[in-house]
């Protein structure tokens, strides 16, 4: 038994998803709206108590945290191999994931996060809002919603992670020139976590990713969206599209 809690396919979500079809493992798929505030219901918190997605449960057994959740499937699961073979191989993966989780992930979120709020809590009353974010388990998410809700994030900080976005292209960019795929000659879980944050990329911002600018990357990003599994994960349900697409305009100025 293998369930899969996930928001629409994007960003930590897409990252177990692409990894999870790229497998070929079958799963029960359970949608999680986050634009509802449903990681914070009781029934998730159970899952997760950190109130966020993605969540795999597998035979009762919880495994959360993204990039933990990938090496778990490769390692449990029969398939194709998302890992590179040798132990120095595996490492330059783990550069590229930890990379992700500690750097571009965050920078781009906060970008999101900071357009796109409005657009899901506008409904709100702010005694609403409020009773929503009390219940977030987790202070530092409860301050990035009320900061955000409230657009309190500095243009200084705001201009800083649109730095750090540009940075980690740069930095895929840069190891494109060397190796065909970001951990070396194969495809890897490097290649599916800087995917499930850069996928958006091209089309949000084609000043900051183009042929002329970025070329590699964009040859990367072609092959990355032609893989079969990449595509399936990328056709999961997606009932938010209409609000991220409402964000993407305004987060395309952001990364300017
Ligand atoms: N480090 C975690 C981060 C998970 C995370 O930030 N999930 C986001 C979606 S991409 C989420 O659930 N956000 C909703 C919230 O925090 O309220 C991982 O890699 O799984």
């Amino acid at each position: 038994m293998l369930d899969l809690y996930h928001a629409e396919p994007a960003a930590n979500s897409l990252k177990v998803l692409i990894a999870i079809k790229e497998k070929g493992v079958a799963f029960t798929s359970h949608f999680v709206n986050l634009h509802k505030f449903e990681q914070h219901e009781p029934a998730f918190l159970e899952v997760n108590p950190n109130g966020q997605v993605p969540a795999l449960v597998h035979d009762g057994k919880v495994i959360t945290e993204s990039t933990v959740i990938n090496e778990y499937l490769d390692e449990a699961f029969s398939g194709p191999p998302l890992r590179p073979a040798d132990a120095y191989g595996r490492a330059r993966m783990r550069i590229w994931t930890k990379f992700v989780d500690e750097y571009f992930c965050p920078a781009l979120s906060f970008i999101a996060w900071h357009h796109m709020i409005r657009n899901i809590t506008d409904k709100l009353t702010p005694e609403e809002f409020e009773q929503k974010v009390a219940r977030i388990p987790l202070k530092e998410q409860q301050d990035k919603w009320r900061t955000s809700a409230k657009q309190g994030y500095t243009k200084e900080q705001l201009d800083n992670w649109g730095r750090q976005v540009r940075t980690s292209i740069a930095r895929m960019e840069s190891q494109l020139a060397v190796t065909p795929w970001l951990a070396g000659d194969a495809f890897s879980l490097a290649d599916v976590a800087c995917f499930a944050m850069a996928a958006g990329v091209p089309r949000m911002s084609p000043n900051l990713v183009n042929e002329k600018d970025t070329p590699r990357f964009m040859d990367w990003h072609a092959r990355m969206s032609a893989r079969p599994g990449v595509q399936a994960a990328l056709a999961m349900p997606n009932p938010v599209r209409d609000t991220l697409e409402a964000s993407r305009s305004q987060m395309s100025s952001a990364l300017r």
